[in-house]
């Protein structure tokens, strides 16, 4: 049965022959970007925010107003309000407009970043976070190198994002990285934009080529010393005065960028940075005891993790999720790294017991975090310290 599967899999898996002859399967390589992620996060939160700018901003506290936009949704943008913008000519661009100002949250961002990612690993062969709300994602042996299944893959991805955490991504499919991540940002937003091997090269020909991933004002301008604009022109390029003027290893990568075959794997989840948890509570509930109790699962499950990959932690997060669906955290830092079960138990109530205080909800979800992560080496751990002798 599995010869016959696998024979049938590679009759219809296109194949391309490499540098040295030998035959590999055409990659198919996914970029995710979760739309204007702050403030997208933000409505979820608070539904009544839809359909009005929002700006997502970072108070620097000198004055009332100083400080700039972290990012604004697409109603804000649509005044010419962008990332990085001082919130006081923010402001005034949509005076009038009845603009929501949000001060970021970034421990919140956080978490619904790590569930998506969690959920999105789950669905593809390997993932790459590149950033808060982005990721490259390798699917070529799940979809078989077949475009067709990537799309349906690509759409169950967004709508595993769209269910999990009600929030709209822009993907983008093709053979290598700087493909996946130019069909994301066209793709912008909420779409899917798959690149076929056979589409990618008049795809990438009329694209300026300030638009591939790495090329910044400086190499576009030598670029246009050289009288190259276009992706198309730089794919044509001479590889030799490539490299003279952008050095050995830039002037590969550009060519190659240029003609979709930049080779760059997708490299899966470096070390893990933090282990978490989040279970629906079985009623809704303010009782921080009842909360942390049906978090012991949740506990033991980050032990084993920590067990198994040799760490202790040094910062212990609860994590509320309230009824209206905004997310809460409370966390405690310990001096020394610790990785006991029984600390974590212990500590939670306390941490629940503060966030239901600063909240007038009862919460929903409710969630326990690790992160700090340290190697244990040959530290005795906490238990052993205050277990009696036997
Ligand atoms: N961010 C920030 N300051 C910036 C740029 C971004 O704080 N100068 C934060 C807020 C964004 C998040 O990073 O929500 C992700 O950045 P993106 O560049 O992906 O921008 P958005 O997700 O906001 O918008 P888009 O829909 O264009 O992806
Ligand atoms: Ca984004
Ligand atoms: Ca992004």
């Amino acid at each position: 049965m599995d010869e016959i599967q696998n024979s049938t899999r590679s009759r219809q898996n296109p194949l391309n022959r490499g540098p040295r002859g030998n035959i590999f399967l055409t990659r198919v390589i996914g970029h995710i970007d979760l739309d204007y992620f702050y403030a997208q996060v933000e409505e979820v939160e608070k539904p009544s925010l839809k359909g009005r700018p929002v700006i997502v901003c970072v108070f620097s506290g000198r004055t009332e107003d100083s400080g700039v936009v972290s990012t604004a949704n697409y109603e804000a943008r649509a005044f010419g309000v962008h990332s990085g913008m001082p919130i006081v000519q923010a402001k005034k661009k949509l005076e009038g407009r009845n603009p929501e100002v949000i001060r970021m949250d970034h421990e919140k961002y956080e978490v619904i970043s790590g569930r998506v990612m969690d959920d999105v690993g789950r669905m593809v062969d390997a993932l790459e976070p590149t950033g808060i709300d982005e990721a490259f994602f390798d699917i070529t042996d799940s979809a078989g190198s077949d475009y067709g299944r990537a799309r349906r893959s690509a759409d169950s991805i967004k709508e595993a994002v769209m269910k999990g955490e009600h929030l709209t991504c822009s993907i983008g499919i093709g053979r290598s990285k700087v493909i996946a991540k130019l069909g994301s940002d066209m793709a912008k937003p909420g779409g899917l934009m798959i690149i076929t091997p056979e589409d990618t090269e008049s795809f990438l020909a009329p694209l300026d080529a300030s638009r591939i991933y790495g090329v910044g004002p400086k190499t576009t301008s030598t670029l246009g010393e050289m009288g190259i604009m276009t992706v198309g022109e730089l794919a044509k390029a001479d590889p030799a005065e490539l490299e003279r003027r952008f050095g050995r290893k830039f002037g590969k990568y550009l060519l190659a960028a240029a003609t979709g075959s930049d080779a760059d794997p997708v490299v899966a989840g470096l070390e893990p940075t933090q282990y978490s948890r989040i279970v629906t509570l079985r009623r809704d509930t303010r009782d921080a005891k009842e909360v942390a109790e049906q978090l012991s699962e949740g506990v033991q499950y980050i032990h084993g993790k920590l067990l198994h990959s040799g760490k202790s932690f040094k910062t212990l997060t609860a994590i509320g999720i309230l009824t209206d669906l905004s997310t809460k955290t409370r966390s405690k830092t310990f001096e020394t790294a610790v990785s006991d079960p029984s600390l974590m138990s212990e500590t939670l109530p306390a941490l629940f017991d503060e966030l239901s205080g600063t909240t007038g909800r009862e919460f929903r979800r409710a969630g326990v975090r690790v992160s700090g992560l340290e190697d244990v080496e040959d530290q005795t751990s906490l238990s052993e310290f205050l277990r009696p002798a036997r």
